[in-house]
């Protein structure tokens, strides 16, 4: 059997069409939060994708098809399932597949089975990146590596502080992947708009995002670009306190030697419990917020 994506007609009929279809991840569904609300999420996000003119395509795998687009059930299946859903970042994919599991796809797994289907805008709620012990624990997200590799965009709310967020910025440097600020010239830390670290690039509008897309993807091997939307200000959280949270769940993560592909899941329940689900709030507040532009900006880039 080739291992090619199944596509919903809808966007399989956009795609020839050459009209906005938006790519989301599962791994938020699974991994990111806890069931009900992944899946009502989830649902509003497309709904989100829609209201803004694109076609939603969310990318799991299913007893080993790699789906783009799932239907109501296969989403509410694999809410449910959680964490008992393989992650599923780029390695994991021919594994998955062969053993007719299902998948939730990370970032990076999203973006490269996004390209492989002709899609160019993907929305999430924060990236991969590297950790703050990575000098030890060598612990950098493949989404890192994803992004300089796979010409797809990734709208997000910057990255958790649960990484270290000035090593991730100099990855995606060294990597050649442009992070534009959207109306912003500060990288920002997913739960704040700010995290004091400078941007060089930033944009004003959908439509200049659009044309910085396409002149890059002009260039040779063309990598992935990372569009950074910060939370809305009515939305984010205080950064002192969203640290002292971060610092106590880093550290029970240390204490019960959690790491490899459990350490973000882990850290993100973590902090979603010690807020008392304020966390999760902001986080579904974001995800829909970075839907919308990156339905924008599909428009923008199909127009
Ligand atoms: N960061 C978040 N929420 C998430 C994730 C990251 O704030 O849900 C998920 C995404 O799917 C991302 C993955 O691609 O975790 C990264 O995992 P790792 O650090 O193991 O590469
Ligand atoms: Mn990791």
């Amino acid at each position: 059997m080739p291992l090619s994506p199944v596509l919903l007609p809808e966007i399989a009929s956009a795609l020839r069409q050459n009209k906005p279809v938006v790519a989301l991840e599962s791994t938020i569904i699974t991994h990111g939060m806890p069931y009900p609300r992944n899946v009502e999420t989830a649902v509003r996000v497309e709904n989100a994708v829609r209201e803004n003119g694109a076609v939603p395509a969310t990318i799991a795998l299913v007893g080993g098809a790699i789906k783009v687009g799932l239907t109501p059930d296969e989403i509410d299946y694999l809410g449910r399932q959680g964490q008992r859903v393989h992650k599923t970042s780029r390695r994991d994919i021919g594994y998955v597949a062969a053993r007719q599991l299902d998948g939730a796809t990370t970032v990076a797994a999203t973006m490269l089975i996004a390209h492989m289907a002709g899609i160019r805008i993907f929305a999430t709620g924060g990236i991969g990146g590297v950790h703050r012990d990575a000098p030890n624990s060598f612990d950098i997200s493949a989404d890192l590596r994803e992004l300089s590799q796979t010409p797809v965009a990734v709208v997000c709310a910057g990255a958790k502080s649960i990484l270290d967020l000035p090593l991730t910025l100099e990855y995606l440097e060294t990597a050649g992947v442009p992070v534009v600020g959207y109306q912003t010239t500060e990288f920002p830390a997913f739960f704040s708009r700010t995290s004091g670290l400078n941007l060089e690039m930033s944009a004003q509008t959908p439509a200049e995002l659009s044309a910085i897309l396409k002149n890059h993807w002009q260039l040779p091997h063309p990598s992935g670009i990372v569009i950074a939307n910060p939370i809305p200000e009515a939305e984010a959280l205080e950064y002192g306190k969203m640290e002292s949270v971060i610092e106590k769940a880093l550290e029970i993560a240390t204490t019960r030697k959690i790491s490899g592909k459990d350490l973000t899941p882990f850290l993100l329940a973590e902090i979603e419990r010690q807020t008392d689900g304020a966390s999760l709030r902001a986080n579904i507040q974001l995800v829909l917020h970075n839907a919308r532009l990156a339905a924008e900006i599909a428009g923008a880039f199909f127009s």
